[in-house]
């Protein structure tokens, strides 16, 4: 057995987070060792140059012992259940109360002097947190972006010491190991099928995700997924959604004969002006645009960026229009909740038929619910991947589907059969890892071939 020495904290993971931690207890002078359950984790070689006499654990954590340890944080991919930790649930710390094993968000919390922006759910979470971000810049704001969107949480303390909010991306995964967040605004935004083989079911992820509301002072959810709201009450909550809204939500409504983005009566902006495509991406717009007002940012900035925010990469991108046919790489649609907004946020919007490309990894998933839409929508479903057997059965009898061999060979059944005022949408419902390195990389191949095609058709 390693004993960690009284007085020192453990940090467990060397990704991303981890070093973002060990940076952290750096900054502050806090004692601390670290573990990871791999032999080999990324970056072991230059963290050990970078930190010499910081001691390493590699390998099972139960090789460790922590009977005098001051406190764990563990790395949002290391589920606080692993084995070596599972004695420690329950445990607090002596000297404050708090959990005796916590993850990055909670050394955060503690450390961070301006309002939190956070946001969750099972889709959406980059292109809400992106969105507010850019509203708060646009409105003058010091504003720092991060977390399970990129840059860790830990390290936005040190880039942006004089941050005067910070907008968070955050996972069930960091969620679950943050007793208490604090935010002055938080919002779940939707709620589907995903990290099943870490939280057990769907009620372990979603008590996991709303962990986003403990000790929230104002809440933002999905008026028609009951499951984003809060099952404790908050001090204020605001809701959005796709129709007419109730009372004072945030929704879409008509006038003079045109959609619009109301709060409550007010009318803020047509619906057709939001740059992001689809009816999913102006729900996204709307929960952006709640918790833009709660923090005081003011609507003439807000809408600005909603006229000019193409979105981030793979996400619903018009990558080109060839002849009358929209391509839009959505290869971030790993999922099927992803797959079916961006299917029922495009599908109304076209003149043609939605051709769709989809496969990959499924992770398990029941592709029954994207059936009904693409019935509605759809020309025909070219499927690719390990789980293309799967998709077609769930689709068969409610619109043609083809399948192929890989991402090429989708490409080249689409541009045989799309006609005018088509779109051919690749949001996968999958992961790509069987027949790539990742998402993007699956967006990117896509990317490509459309702009090749587009090339010769100029
Ligand atoms: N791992 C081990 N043993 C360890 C530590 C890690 O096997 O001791 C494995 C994990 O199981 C996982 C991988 O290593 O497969 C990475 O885990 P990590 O916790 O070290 O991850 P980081 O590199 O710190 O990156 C994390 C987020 N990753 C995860 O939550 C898995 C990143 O989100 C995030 O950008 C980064 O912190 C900064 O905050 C990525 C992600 O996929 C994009 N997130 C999931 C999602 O969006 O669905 C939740
Ligand atoms: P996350 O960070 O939660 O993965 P992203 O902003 O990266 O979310 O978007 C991922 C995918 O979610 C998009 O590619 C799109 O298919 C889908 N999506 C976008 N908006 C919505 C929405 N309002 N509801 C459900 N899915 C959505």
């Amino acid at each position: 057995m390693v004993k960690v020495p009284k007085g020192t904290t453990l940090v467990v993971g060397l990704g991303v987070s981890g070093r973002a931690i060990c940076r952290h207890f750096g900054r502050l002078d806090v004692p601390y060792m670290v573990a990871d359950t791999r032999e080999v984790p990324p970056g072991l070689d230059d963290f050990r140059v970078a930190h010499p006499d910081i001691s390493v654990h590699l390998g099972p954590l139960t090789e460790l012992d922590l009977s005098e340890v001051e406190e764990v944080v563990v790395s949002p991919g290391v589920a606080p259940h692993t084995p070596g930790l599972e004695a420690l649930a329950g445990r607090t710390r002596e000297a404050t109360g708090e959990p005796l094993l916590v993850g990055e968000m909670a050394l955060f919390v503690r450390a961070a002097r301006a309002p939190i922006a956070a946001i969750t759910g099972s889709n959406a979470k980059s292109t809400v947190t992106s969105l507010l971000g850019e509203m708060a810049r646009e409105a003058g704001r010091r504003v720092a972006v991060g977390g399970n969107l990129g840059t860790p949480a830990l390290d936005l303390l040190a880039d942006v010491p004089d941050a005067e909010l910070f907008v968070l991306e955050l996972s069930s995964f960091q969620l679950e190991t943050t007793p208490r967040l604090g935010a002055e605004t938080a919002a779940f935004l939707n709620f589907s099928e995903d990290h099943l083989d870490r939280h057990g079911d769907m009620a372990g992820y979603r008590a996991a995700k709303l962990g986003i509301f403990r000790g929230a002072r104002h809440g933002v959810v999905n008026a028609e997924d009951p499951l984003t709201w809060p099952e404790v009450p908050l001090p204020a909550l605001d809701r959005f959604t796709t129709r007419v809204p109730e009372d004072n939500d945030w929704g879409i409504a008509r006038r003079g004969g045109r959609d619009w983005l109301v709060h409550g009566d007010e009318p803020l902006l047509p619906a057709a002006e939001v740059c992001l495509l689809g009816r999913h991406n102006q729900v996204n717009a709307l929960a952006a645009l709640a918790m833009g007002h709660r923090l005081n940012l003011p609507l003439t900035a807000m809408v600005e960026v909603l006229r000019r925010f193409p979105g981030l990469p793979h996400r619903g991108e018009l990558v080109a229009e060839v002849e009358g046919v929209r391509w839009i790489n959505d290869s971030k649609g790993t999922n099927v909740g992803a797959t079916l907004a961006a299917i029922e946020g495009l599908g109304p919007t076209l003149e043609g038929r939605l051709i769709l490309l989809a496969g990959g990894v499924g992770k398990g998933a029941d592709f029954h619910p994207l059936a009904a839409p693409l019935a509605r929508y759809g020309r025909e479903a070219i499927l690719f991947g390990r789980d293309a057997g799967r998709l077609e059965y769930a689709l068969r009898g409610r619109l043609p589907a083809t399948r192929v061999e890989d991402l090429q060979a989708a490409l080249e059944r689409a541009i045989e059969i799309a006609a005018p005022g088509d779109c051919v949408l690749l949001s996968p419902a999958c992961a790509s890892l069987d027949q790539f390195i990742d998402y993007q990389a699956r967006g990117d191949a896509f990317r490509q071939a459309v702009k090749r095609l587009a090339g010769e058709a100029a």
